[in-house]
């Protein structure tokens, strides 16, 4: 906190059980969130061990498919005309677009900037190469530890899907363990798209068919064990569209109740359902070609009803859905709110729904995830986050003061520990550091 000369700091509360008095709380507020290292529930990122699927440096960041909707909103490029491009020539138009002649004040635009400023980089270079020099200097372990450390995260949370062509094959070979990545088993192919993938399965040796019945749901329970085995996942995840019931007389619906749910209960393990995608409105520009959609919430009422043995690790896309969320979470308690999912994670989407939340539920639920697809990414990602939920906190733990509660910075630190990093450790059955799954 920089003080100019004459002007006092306000100071933050000395010791954790001092009384605060309100000039102290920013201060205080702001210091935790510095000083606790948080676990990110959601990322995109791979452990080194899964080789070329973990994406970083300067030419991935920039091609991040949130830059390339953005793109093509500015360029008179063609989507088409675009794949055709190297990825470097695809960076370099996209920062000569978005970067060089426009100013970059879009939230992932900005994001990339203070990545280059964290490590000293040019912010307005008119070439990329010396970040690509930059980059390729850099060696990929102490470089993850650096990002890390730069981002405030102690670990987090990959997308892992057996059924990837590239990734499931290193599954099976059995990839060098980091503590720092925990494995999360990725459905998405089996629940969404069966009738694309069920051949897969039968080609692995699992007996299971197009029409899914018990004898194939049994199948998929066997499978899903055999992944458990192998990845020892902290969760399994789904994403789902703004279409999606539950229950349902459908592919989905079946395996869901037959195979996923159970398997979840028998690991004891959260079920991550993030609800609300509009899949591919256009194709053509890929992964930016989803959308989000407004969902029934009701399915996600009579999963957490129909099974109150299971957690469900929920994140919904759509802002209409958010308030509903809160009102779920009221209901059921194996039903843990996470995240201002994708486009959701602006700051002014994101003080929204927070402040909803801090009034419905307390610090019962995870304030943040960073949805990183790229490693260097979690470092705006997670100062945003510290920037835009400071003065939030803050503001609840004024009103608190003002209503009569004797306030610590113990209460605070406890509250901070509890949104970012305890919240998940208890509902996925961690135990902290690294955790490794405590035993049931
Ligand atoms: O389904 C998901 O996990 C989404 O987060 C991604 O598919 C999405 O493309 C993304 O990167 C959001 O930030
Ligand atoms: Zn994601």
């Amino acid at each position: 906190m920089s003080t100019a000369p004459n002007e006092t700091a306000t100071p933050s509360a000395n010791t954790n059980n001092d009384l605060m008095v309100a000039e102290q709380i920013s201060a205080t507020v702001q210091e935790e969130l510095q000083g606790t290292q948080f676990i990110d529930v959601h990322t995109h990122l791979f452990m080194p061990s899964l080789g070329k699927l973990g994406l970083w440096g300067i030419d991935e960041l920039i091609t991040y498919h949130y830059l390339e909707a953005e793109l093509f909103r500015s360029s008179p490029i063609k989507p088409d005309a675009y794949w055709h491009l190297t990825k470097q020539e695809q960076a370099d138009l996209i920062w000569r677009t978005l970067f060089l002649e426009n100013p970059p004040v879009s939230e992932a635009t900005r994001g990339v900037v203070a990545v280059l400023e964290a490590f000293g980089l040019e912010t307005r270079a008119n070439s990329l190469q010396a970040a690509r020099d930059f980059f390729s200097r850099q060696e990929l372990s102490s470089h993850i530890r650096r990002v890390f450390k730069l981002a405030g995260i102690s670990e987090v949370a990959m997308t892992n899907d057996p059924l990837d062509p590239d990734e499931g094959p290193t599954w099976e070979r059995g990839p060098e363990r980091d503590p720092q990545f925990h494995p999360v088993l990725r459905l998405d192919r089996i629940l969404n798209k069966w009738d694309e993938h069920w051949s897969v399965l039968a080609a692995k040796g699992y007996r299971v068919e197009r029409a899914v019945n018990d004898a194939s749901a049994n199948e998929i329970r066997r499978f899903l064990a055999d992944c458990y085995a192998r990845m020892q996942p902290v969760y399994m995840a789904c994403s789902l569209p703004d279409t999606f019931e539950y229950p349902e007389q459908s592919t989905r619906g079946h395996i869901l109740k037959d195979a996923v749910v159970p398997a979840c209960r028998e690991f004891n393990i959260p079920l991550s359902l993030m609800i609300g995608v509009r899949y591919q409105v256009n194709p053509s520009i890929r992964l930016a070609g989803d959308a989000s959609g407004k969902a029934d919430l009701r399915a996600l009422e009579h999963l957490c009803a129909s099974f109150p043995e299971n957690r469900f690790l929920t994140s919904v896309l759509s802002r209409e859905n958010q308030h509903e969320l809160c009102v779920y979470a009221r209901k059921f308690s194996n039903l843990l709110p996470f995240g201002c999912w994708w486009f959701l994670n602006n700051p002014s989407v994101v003080e929204e729904i927070t402040r909803e939340r801090v009034e419905m539920l307390g610090t019962t639920f995870i304030p943040q995830h960073s949805d990183a697809r790229i490693l260097e990414q979690v470092i705006y990602k997670w100062r945003n986050t510290r920037r835009i939920m400071a003065p939030i906190f803050a503001n609840h733990y004024r009103l608190l003061l003002e209503d009569g509660w004797p306030l610590t910075r113990a209460d605070i630190k406890q509250d901070i520990k509890r949104m970012f990093r305890s919240n998940f450790e208890r509902f996925a059955g961690l135990n902290s550091s690294h955790g490794q799954r405590s035993a049931n």
